[in-house]
């Protein structure tokens, strides 16, 4: 493998909410790394490069990856939207950034999947990677849809491929659901570092989620390749509960662990819903 400071690396949605949060983090240890985005970040530094590509233009998105040794894919839409909103960006986006990644020969992809894709398991139950896909909204689907494309990349082409199922992103677990799926920029960071860099991965599926003791993942394949997680959600459980309070209950979505995306458009049977 090049060395870290020959490998082009190149970060989409680089300029969203995550990618703000770990571009410091990201920098230092990856001196070849290439931010993209629709627009530029705001406070773009001097010693950062980066290139525009809206994800939904095949030759924006060609132009973007050319030369670059891997991928971190964190662009398109990150929250429940309209379908043609979903289909633009995570559907269309994400294949046309996986083919392009093909024809530049790009080694290794990191996808940024979510805890959607898994959202209507009930909170009772502890769940591996290796479960069906029970998306809990469109957006979960198109996560489970990008997973699916990772694997097929992986199979057919060798492409390099690790699928991150993202809790929530941030400094500290905003309400009682995010003490079970919060992780920190930190350890984020290290699940992204296993995906550029571990010799045996041919396609995985990784949580991301910190050391947390409510958790409801089984993340025992992540940490086989390594990964230490050195964030616990147990030490903000005081101003998760507090935020809580304000909140209040929701029938639906306390019961599943994709939450408010569960209650969200929901005409079922509580009772019908959710393996
Ligand atoms: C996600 O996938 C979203 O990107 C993020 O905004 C949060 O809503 C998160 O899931 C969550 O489940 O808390």
């Amino acid at each position: 493998m090049a060395d870290a400071s020959e490998r082009r690396i190149v970060f989409t949605g680089a300029a969203g909410g995550i990618g703000t949060m770990i571009r410091p983090l990201l920098a230092p240890l990856y001196p070849g790394l290439v931010l993209s985005d629709k627009v530029s970040p705001k406070d773009l530094l001097p010693s950062e490069t980066f290139v525009a590509a809206d994800l939904t233009k095949p030759d924006e998105v060609a132009a973007a990856v050319k030369g670059a040794d891997s991928v971190i894919h964190l662009g398109g839409y990150s929250v429940e939207g309209p379908w043609d909103t979903i289909l633009q960006a995570n559907i269309i986006g994400c294949y046309n950034l996986f083919e392009a990644a093909r024809q530049a020969g790009v080694k290794r992809v990191i996808f940024a999947s979510s805890n959607h894709a898994v959202g209507f398991y009930p909170r009772k139950r502890k769940i591996g990677t290796d479960v069906t896909v029970r998306p809990d909204s469109r957006y979960g689907v198109s996560k489970a849809f990008g997973e699916a494309l990772g694997a097929l990349y992986s199979d057919k082409h060798g492409m390099i491929v690790t699928c991150l199922r993202i809790g929530n992103v941030g400094p500290r677990p905003l309400d009682v659901r995010r003490l079970s799926i919060w992780i920190s920029p930190e350890d984020i960071v290290q699940l992204i570092g296993i995906g550029l860099n571990h010799p045996d991965i041919r396609f995985e599926i990784f949580y991301g989620a910190s050391d947390n003791a409510a958790g409801w993942w089984d993340n025992s394949r992540a940490r086989a390749l390594g990964y230490r997680p050195q964030s616990k959600a147990e030490d903000h459980r005081a101003h998760a509960e507090a935020e809580q309070a304000k909140i209040g209950p929701n029938p639906v979505g306390d019961l599943f662990q994709g939450g408010t995306f569960c209650a969200d458009e929901f005409t079922n049977d509580v009772k019908r819903a959710g393996p």
